[in-house]
């Protein structure tokens, strides 16, 4: 019965793996999409389990949510040793930087199997997560949009408050390609067409995830997902516009941005641990409602599952930045104490004074979120926080070792960062170079215990 893999750009044969695995809870009893889904979420967030909501009132679809929440269930699904996720993942964007494999075009998928004659958001199990959030939202939708000017597709993860049966207002951070495909059209005072595809694996979400660094304006993002599966990306076109769907996705909303038109949009509780702001934002008109026969909505409950989607993303790409740059970079881990994105701590193994200092400038400029970066020596465990903390305590040297940049672009998210800019810090937590013996790391001659009489007594 056990699979032997999961078709990963199909989230059906994901919950039937997962599930065959003993990795998915099943939520049989009816449960509240506002608020209570979410705190029955967050008591298996971050372990090894995924989660599904079977019956959720109000609704006759069910609810996936936990695909990200753990790493180790993430290397699990894509065969992958857990610590190799990044290079994995930064392997695959560059081989589709150096041989694009785009989507294809095909005449019907399983996100046409219904079309809903009227378009009404309240059939959808679109869940309220946190206590002050202003309302339902989609919040692991893909979005596919064309530049107005060259109809090259641009692919990303937005979130959206449902305001309306047939409204919703968009959140698009600064900097967006969103953002400019936006301001094209209405510099030509034309809607902006797009689709909003839900219920989708990690190759496609990664590929929406992927940082503007890796995946420059212009460039059709959506080949990176075909890279992960391995085949190109099947896409179905609309009646509607020319902006096509994913024909493996659960449900696929054709939608148009009207430029100029606002609505208010919050609060919302973000990865940050703290409420973005109610502001207007732009709105959103739901023209169209693509689903399959049996679909699942997917959900993301903002927290460790976007450290491993966002962060896992921004991580690969430093490194493969890092790697190219700064001679000596190991490994790269984005901390979750720094909200999967806000901290980069660097592990090098220097070879020349100053290197450590290259390292800390080069990941500022690989990914512009990050606040924080520290660099380690390679004797130094960059995902435990103690041993990071014990370089920083025995090796920085806070007079010449931290690094102060002002006025910088980041993370408007970030509370320190009002209007998107403020203050960086860099700490060269590395030893002095060339390498000293009073810095060198004590530790015991590792054993074996294989072939020993040990008594390991059960504690009373
Ligand atoms: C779960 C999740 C939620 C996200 N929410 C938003 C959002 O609300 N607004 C936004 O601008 N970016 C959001 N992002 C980040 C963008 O999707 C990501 O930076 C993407 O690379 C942007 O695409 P672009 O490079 O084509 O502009 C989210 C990402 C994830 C994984
Ligand atoms: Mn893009």
């Amino acid at each position: 019965m056990a699979q032997v893999a999961a078709d990963i750009s199909d989230l059906a044969s994901i919950i039937q793996w997962l599930d065959a695995r003993g990795r998915l809870v099943r939520v049989r009893s009816e449960v509240d999409p506002a608020h209570q889904l979410a705190g029955i979420a967050a008591k298996f967030e971050r372990g090894p389990r995924a989660v599904l909501f079977e019956k959720v009132k109000g609704s006759a679809f069910p609810v996936f949510t936990g695909l990200y929440w753990s790493r180790e269930l993430l290397g699990e699904l894509l065969d992958r040793p857990v610590l190799s996720l990044p290079a994995y993942v930064s392997e695959c964007i560059r081989d589709w930087q150096t041989r694009p494999m785009p989507p294809v075009l095909v005449r019907n998928g399983p996100v046409r199997e219904v079309t809903e004659d009227t378009v009404d958001l309240s059939i959808l199990p679109v869940p309220t997560h946190a206590e002050l959030d202003g309302g339902p939202y989609f919040d692991a939708g893909v979005v596919i949009t064309k530049d107005p000017e060259t109809g090259i597709r641009n692919t990303s993860i937005q979130r959206f408050q449902v305001v309306g049966r047939d409204r919703l207002a968009i959140n698009i951070d600064a900097g967006r390609h969103l953002e400019l495909c936006l301001a094209k059209a209405a510099a030509r005072s034309q809607v902006l067409p797009f689709t909003l595809n839900i219920g989708v694996g990690p190759g496609l979400h990664f590929a929406a995830a992927t940082p503007a660094e890796a995946a420059p304006f212009g460039t059709d993002e959506l080949g990176i997902a075909s890279r992960f599966h391995g085949r190109p990306l099947e896409l179905v076109g609309s009646s509607l516009t020319t902006v096509e769907m994913v024909a493996d996705a659960m449900f696929a909303l054709e939608c148009e941005i009207m430029p100029g038109e606002l609505h208010d949009e919050g609060p919302f509780a973000e990865v940050t641990g703290y409420y973005a702001t109610v502001a207007p934002r732009p709105l959103v008109r739901v023209r169209r409602i693509h689903h399959r026969r049996h679909p699942v909505f997917q959900t993301i409950i903002s927290g460790g599952e976007v450290f491993n989607s966002v962060g896992l993303l921004g991580e690969a790409n430093v490194l493969a930045l890092l790697q190219k740059q700064v001679p000596g970079v190991k490994d790269v881990y984005f901390s979750h104490g720094g909200c999967g994105f806000y901290h980069a701590v660097v592990q090098i193994a220097q070879k020349r004074a100053g290197w450590a200092r290259q390292a800390l400038m080069a990941a500022f400029a690989a990914f512009p979120p990050l606040k924080m970066v520290t660099v380690v020596d390679d004797d130094v465990d960059i995902r435990n926080a103690a041993d990071v903390e014990w370089a920083m305590a025995t090796r920085l040297d806070p007079r010449r070792g931290i690094l102060v940049i002002d006025n910088v672009f980041g993370h408007g998210l970030n509370p320190t960062f009002p209007d998107y800019l403020g203050s960086k810090v860099g700490f060269d937590a590395t030893r002095p170079f060339p390498h000293t013996p009073n810095f060198t790391r004590a530790r015991v001659k590792p054993a074996t215990l294989d072939g020993l009489d040990i008594a390991v007594p059960d504690i009373r």
